[in-house]
């Protein structure tokens, strides 16, 4: 199994789930200038363009973290990284692998592009804070979104937070957002993803 990842992305995710499976697989960094990855051109791989891109067996790609990150779960049902399919906690784990996707991971991406006006990148950062303010509330009883155990929708999270240090968003009004950031990134795939793809 390949997994084509670009340095810090939000394909960090299922980076860290794949390590959190103890699943064998293959990491493959696709170059951000060249779209080359493994001696391949990433657009062969995924045509979309955009990565996390999990290739299970040649030919057989699988794309968009919230299938992926299922997959991965699904993939080592003992590591209970998700609810099993077909109940409702899983629909649950659904529900908040969507938020991220749609409400966090895609706030950011405005604040990642430097054409984009002030006041368009002031508004995507008063999305993510009303958002945020959310998630405070949420985690002030539970360590993790889902309950007491760490699964793939916190990886996502996790991920997607840790952009706040490089844009303008203050995660610092919340304590308990702050105090989940800490405990994800002490897990030891996190910390192994993050020296694999040179970030700790
Ligand atoms: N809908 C996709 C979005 C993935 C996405 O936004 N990927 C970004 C990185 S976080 C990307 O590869 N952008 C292209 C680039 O940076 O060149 C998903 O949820 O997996």
């Amino acid at each position: 199994m390949q997994l084509f990842v670009m340095p810090g992305a939000c394909s960090l995710a299922p980076h860290i789930v794949a390590r959190e499976a103890e699943v064998p697989f293959e990491l493959l960094i696709v170059d951000r200038k060249t779209r080359q990855a493994g001696g391949r051109a990433f657009a062969d791989v995924n045509p979309k363009g955009y990565v996390p891109a999990l290739e299970i067996e040649p030919g057989k790609v699988l794309t968009e973290n919230a299938a992926i990150l299922q997959f991965l779960a699904d993939s080592a049902p003992d590591k209970q990284l998700a609810p099993a399919a077909g109940t409702f906690e899983r629909l649950r784990l659904q529900e908040w692998l969507h938020f991220v996707g749609t409400e966090v991971h895609k706030a950011f991406s405005p604040l990642f592009d430097p054409t984009l006006p002030a006041d368009a990148k002031a508004w995507a950062a008063g999305r993510i804070t009303k958002r945020v303010e959310w998630l405070n509330t949420e985690l002030a009883d539970r360590p993790f979104l889902t309950g007491d155990r760490f699964t793939v929708a916190d990886a996502y999270l996790f991920v997607v937070l840790s952009w706040s240090k490089f844009v303008k968003v203050d995660l610092s009004p919340y304590p308990n957002v702050l105090a989940f950031l800490a405990r994800v990134a002490e897990r030891p795939a996190v910390q192994a993803a993050l020296k694999a793809e040179g970030l700790a």
